[in-house]
């Protein structure tokens, strides 16, 4: 049963999700304002990057003084700062709300909404359904915090997890439906990530306005199907720094975010994969599953390289969406750090 601050947070949360893909880097806000008798006056939510903040969206629409004495309910601390619109407490306080209720408080260093509502006498709470309003704004979360992209991997298995045989076949293990899904996806991030050894093995063309092949020695030709469309980059040996003889993935994901790149979208083999995971730079896996059995040890695996001896050293998930795609599954998890 949730109360009633929480089912308003809910609300504003799935106003929030209309921002879908539309606000980044900024994260997906939403607002609803209840009157002083709890009659809902007004609800908004940040369209899209660089227009209204979401507690402007609904207080503009409001054409007198209703929400006078009344609450307001935000999945985000609102801001205090001048960025492409006032701060939202001026609005807040303009309106003379009597509460604010907050999912959480932002992470935003140039945001300190909380304590000049506070000061300007209005009672605040914070934490209504954190957890989903975290869960919300990962992306945001990650990127203001790490100064780091937000990596999802994709991978494609068998259901005993391979996504190759021994020599390298892979098509087609997923069905037609499951990869024109996995074309739709790649449009939601800024960047593809994939390696020398997938282009050369599968020859993708990958198409996406900007992707990012790591080629430690520059053995991707220059014919390859990757180079007919969209800008690259290209990560080797001359131009990122080395760690244990091998590329610095986390030095490139960093040299991605100075770029404008927020989030990435990883398409690669089993050597790539692991080391990324080993090394946490993965923050989800969407894990497509086929109803096909390889019974092949020496098929390849959509993670290699951990040499663990022990169930306790895995990498744990927590699983937060299934669904069927055609006759495949699709996993979504997030990376337990
Ligand atoms: C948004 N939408 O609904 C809320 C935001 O400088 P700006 O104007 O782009 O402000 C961006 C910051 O404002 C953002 O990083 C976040 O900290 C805060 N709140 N931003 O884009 C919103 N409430
Ligand atoms: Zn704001």
């Amino acid at each position: 049963m949730l109360t009633q601050d929480e089912k308003f947070m809910k609300e504003c949360i799935k106003l929030a999700l209309k921002g879908k893909n539309k606000t980044s880097p900024n994260p997906m806000v939403g607002c609803i304002v209840l009157d002083k008798n709890g009659n809902m006056v007004s609800k908004g939510y940040h369209h899209k990057y660089g227009e209204n903040h979401a507690e402007r969206d609904a207080l503009l629409k409001l054409k007198n003084n209703e929400a006078n004495g009344g609450t307001l309910y935000v999945n985000l601390e609102p801001c205090s700062h001048y960025g492409h619109t006032p701060p939202c407490t001026d609005l807040i306080i303009e309106h003379k709300l009597k509460r604010v209720i907050i999912g959480i408080k932002d992470i935003n260093p140039k945001v300190d909404g909380i304590s000049i509502l506070k000061k300007a006498g209005i009672e605040v709470k914070i934490g209504v359904l954190e957890e989903e309003s975290k869960f919300l704004n990962r992306v945001f979360i990650k990127n203001m915090k790490e100064k780091m992209p937000y990596v999802v991997l994709k991978t494609a298995t068998t259901m005993d997890g391979k996504i190759s045989t021994k020599n390298g076949d892979s098509k087609w293990i997923t069905s037609e439906k499951s990869r024109q899904k996995v074309y739709k996806m790649r449009s939601e991030f800024d960047c593809i990530l994939t390696s020398s050894n997938t282009v050369i093995a599968d020859n993708p063309t990958m198409k996406h306005n900007f992707k990012c092949i790591l080629d430690t020695n520059e053995r991707v030709p220059k014919t390859a199907n990757i180079f007919k469309q969209g800008e690259i980059y290209i990560a080797t040996k001359y131009n990122t720094p080395l760690k244990n003889e091998k590329l610095d993935i986390k030095a490139i994901l960093s040299e991605l975010y100075k770029k404008g790149i927020y989030t990435v979208f990883a398409e690669c083999g089993g050597t790539l994969a692991g080391a990324m995971l080993k090394e946490n730079l993965i923050d989800e896996i969407y894990q497509f599953i086929a109803p096909k059995i390889l019974n092949d040890n020496d098929g390849k695996s959509s993670f290699d390289g951990n040499n663990i001896l022990k169930i306790s050293q895995t990498k744990n998930l927590q699983i937060y969406s299934s669904k069927k795609i055609g006759n495949d599954l699709l996993i979504k998890s997030i990376v337990l750090k």
